[in-house]
């Protein structure tokens, strides 16, 4: 009878081994077959019951099937952990030979790259560059530029209030108002500002309610309007071509007397007319002027013992003249492939 049981067992458990397709199956099998409350133990624990004739018969099959189940056991275990580490191996195999993923270099933005050129070149001729908080005061933004709370000309220039007294600056040139001030009288005075600037404005293709500005201002003894000339072909020519000359129109900047604006010669036609020029041979750039008196006097120079010139310029402008780039807002919405044509403008 035991002896019939004990070979049956046998036949399962190999039967179970042999079927089993992962360690947790098989441990399962060692607990079933060879665990403390499993069958095998029991024989062995009730061969007291037995006949002198039948114990070692029973005991020895015994002892040889729980031999062979752990030797079988063993041999899977190890088949199986075998299996398992090749699987790993071929899961996680790495071609080293497979060529890296590439990371484009970045590059500066088309806008930063034509403030830097100027920058580059204003440092050249002596200038330093002043930056200055966005969120500006109005005595700096207006008042001390000699536009008084009601001037007309403060409405061209409608801004984002945060309080009745405090913008977001519409121009730099409270950056230069603040650098002239901080200098307390003595000059000279030769900075360059560029920065953000904000004014309510519905955006269109040549509109922006935040756009870029760099502004120039140079104030000493004996400053004088053909200086201002002299700085800004050499500003045109370096930008726009060797070739290049200006002409300056009357104009009127409440911060400047007298005011003009500045013309270059067309870069694309030399001055014949084309579309570019609309026709004129002209390129309007920039507007520049001689410091007012007051704002001189407003922070704390003297108007009599000193002159000084101004310009003001949009860099998206330059940007769009150059390149013939046709909306403003391409700037600003970061479509890559705007900008990756201009990686080393
Ligand atoms: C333009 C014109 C201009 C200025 C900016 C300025 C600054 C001080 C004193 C006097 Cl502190 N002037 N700046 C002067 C003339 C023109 O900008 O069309 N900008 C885009």
């Amino acid at each position: 009878m035991l002896k019939e049981k004990l070979l049956e067992l046998r036949q399962q458990a190999l039967s179970t081994i042999d079927s089993a397709d992962e360690l947790k199956a098989l441990q399962e099998a060692h607990v079933r077959f060879l665990g403390k409350k499993g069958p095998i133990t029991e024989i062995l624990k009730g061969m007291g019951k037995l006949s002198k004739e039948e114990r070692p018969v029973v005991g020895q099959l015994a002892n040889e099937v729980r031999q062979l189940i752990t030797a079988r056991i063993e041999e899977k275990r190890a088949d199986l952990e075998a299996r398992q580490l090749e699987m790993k191996l071929e899961s996680e195999k790495i071609d080293v030979t497979l060529p890296g993923r590439k990371t484009a270099p970045g590059s500066h933005h088309l806008l930063a790259s034509i403030i830097r050129e100027v920058e580059d070149l204003f440092i050249g001729l002596g200038f330093s560059i002043e930056e200055g908080p966005e969120v500006e005061q109005d005595y700096y933004n207006f008042e001390a530029l000699n536009l008084p709370k009601d001037h007309p000309a403060r409405d061209m220039q409608d801004s984002f209030y945060i309080t009745d007294d405090i913008l977001m600056r519409t121009h730099t040139s409270p950056v230069q108002a603040r650098t002239l001030e901080k200098h307390k009288g003595v000059g000279p005075v030769k900075v360059i500002c560029p920065g953000k600037v904000y004014r309510r404005d519905n955006d269109d293709a040549t509109h922006s309610h935040q756009f870029m500005q760099i502004e120039g201002l140079y104030v000493d003894h004996k400053v004088r309007l053909s200086d201002l000339k002299g700085i800004l072909t050499v500003f045109a020519k370096h930008m726009f071509g060797a070739d290049r000359e200006i002409r300056l129109r009357p104009s009127f900047f409440p911060f400047t007397e007298p005011s003009v604006e500045m013309d270059i010669s067309c870069f694309r036609c030399g001055g014949h007319g084309c579309n570019v020029c609309k026709g004129t041979g002209w390129i309007e750039i920039l507007g520049a002027g001689m410091v007012h008196p007051n704002v001189l006097r407003m922070s704390g120079f003297d108007p009599g013992e000193y002159t000084g010139f101004a310009f003001g310029m949009g860099p998206e402008r330059i940007a769009m003249l150059k390149y013939g780039i046709e909306d403003i807002r391409h700037f600003y919405t970061d479509d890559i492939r705007f900008l990756k044509q201009f990686y080393r403008a």
